[in-house]
């Protein structure tokens, strides 16, 4: 079949019938995701029309509306995973505490991390936005409500991650451990079609991507990272091109198709609490399984992402995630001054 006839589904059912634990279940949660996305797409496209109509039904202003959004993303996603029969909780990163499917008959062995809509900050600016997931398996015993300890796993017992781009076409990525594969939105079908099978990040990158505003905030390592990138004597032998949006998502993807790395190192903004700013679970995790599975790497300065078991299902941690060969260059850097 042509390559761009191949739908997502297609595509799972494809690779799933080859996998050993072909149960159908992991489709159908896939399936459900997707939908959700679908949904979700559909209103950010309709976000940008606010300005031009207004809004319909009622006073309310223009960042209570966009609020909104991002709470509706949240409560699909959310809805439709509590009751796709195949998961026993979900965690997002809109809500404290993790969704627990306590009916049995609806509860089943996967657990979901989300955030719903990364970015959103930036949507009045049209800016390119995504809903980043990861999936894993549970590992408290099947009968009982899932606990805390479900949620709270290593990022190697990812059991698929990805990440939906609402851009200037609605994109979708996802690895279930067995490359990465990326699908765009036909509209005129409403179906995601297959168009990056196979996605391999380069090996080197050109790129650079990080909120350089924040420099006064950052320990003399991380200063000395950047300045790496920027300098004349690094790998490439000339100054990285430095491009930034501010959408995790949408500066991920670009790096992940033509190369380079992201950064997010940690801050001083508060003096004693020196942190990164991105979340172990809904934002590291899952796309450092889709680097790694792309050929990349991913570490937050010092340990590979995916080793980094979570403690707090609201963690974050410093984030460097690109091409294998700069994101080794910044491991080496942080070394030299442990
Ligand atoms: P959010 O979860 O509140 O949307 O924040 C996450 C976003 C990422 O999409 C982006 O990489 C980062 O925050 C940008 O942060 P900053 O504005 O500090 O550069
Ligand atoms: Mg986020």
């Amino acid at each position: 079949m042509p390559m761009g006839q191949i739908t997502v589904t297609e595509h799972l059912l494809y690779h799933q019938t080859r996998s050993h634990e072909a149960t159908g279940r992991f489709t159908h949660l896939l399936s459900d995701l997707i939908l959700g996305a679908k949904i979700v797409a559909r209103e950010v496209n309709k976000a940008g029309l606010v300005d031009i109509l207004g809004f319909t039904c009622s006073n309310e202003s223009k960042d209570e509306m966009l609020k909104k959004l991002d709470v509706f993303a949240n409560d699909v996603f959310v809805h439709r995973l509590e009751r796709s029969g195949v998961i026993c909780a979900v965690a997002s990163e809109e809500m404290p505490d993790m969704v627990v499917v306590t009916d049995e008959f609806q509860r089943g062995d996967y657990v979901v991390m989300i955030d719903p809509l990364d970015g959103f900050s930036n949507i009045d600016a049209n800016v390119s936005i995504g809903s980043i997931f990861s999936i894993y398996r549970r590992k408290s015993a099947s009968h009982k409500d899932a606990e805390l300890g479900d949620a709270l796993q290593k990022g190697v017992d990812q059991v698929a991650a990805g990440y939906v781009i609402y851009g200037s076409s609605t994109m979708l990525v996802y690895t279930t451990g067995q490359g990465v594969h990326g699908f765009t939105m036909d509209p005129s079908v409403g179906e995601f079609l297959l168009s990056h099978p196979d996605i391999r990040i380069p090996q080197k990158g050109k790129i650079y991507s990080v909120n350089e505003g924040n420099w006064n905030y950052w320990d003399a390592p991380t200063r000395q990272v950047v300045e790496y990138f920027k300098s004349m004597d690094n790998h490439l032998g000339k100054p990285f091109s430095s491009r930034y949006i501010g959408s995790l998502v949408a500066d991920f993807h670009r790096n992940l198709l033509f190369g380079g790395i992201f950064m997010y190192p940690m801050d001083y903004k508060n003096p004693k609490k020196p942190k990164g700013k991105l979340r172990l679970l809904y934002e590291a995790h899952p796309l450092a399984m889709v680097v790694e599975q792309a050929g990349g790497l991913a570490t937050d300065g010092r340990k590979r992402i995916l080793d980094l078991q979570a403690e707090d299902l609201h963690q974050r941690v410093p984030l460097f995630i690109g091409s294998e060969y700069d994101v080794r260059k910044v491991s080496e850097l942080y070394r030299q001054f442990d």
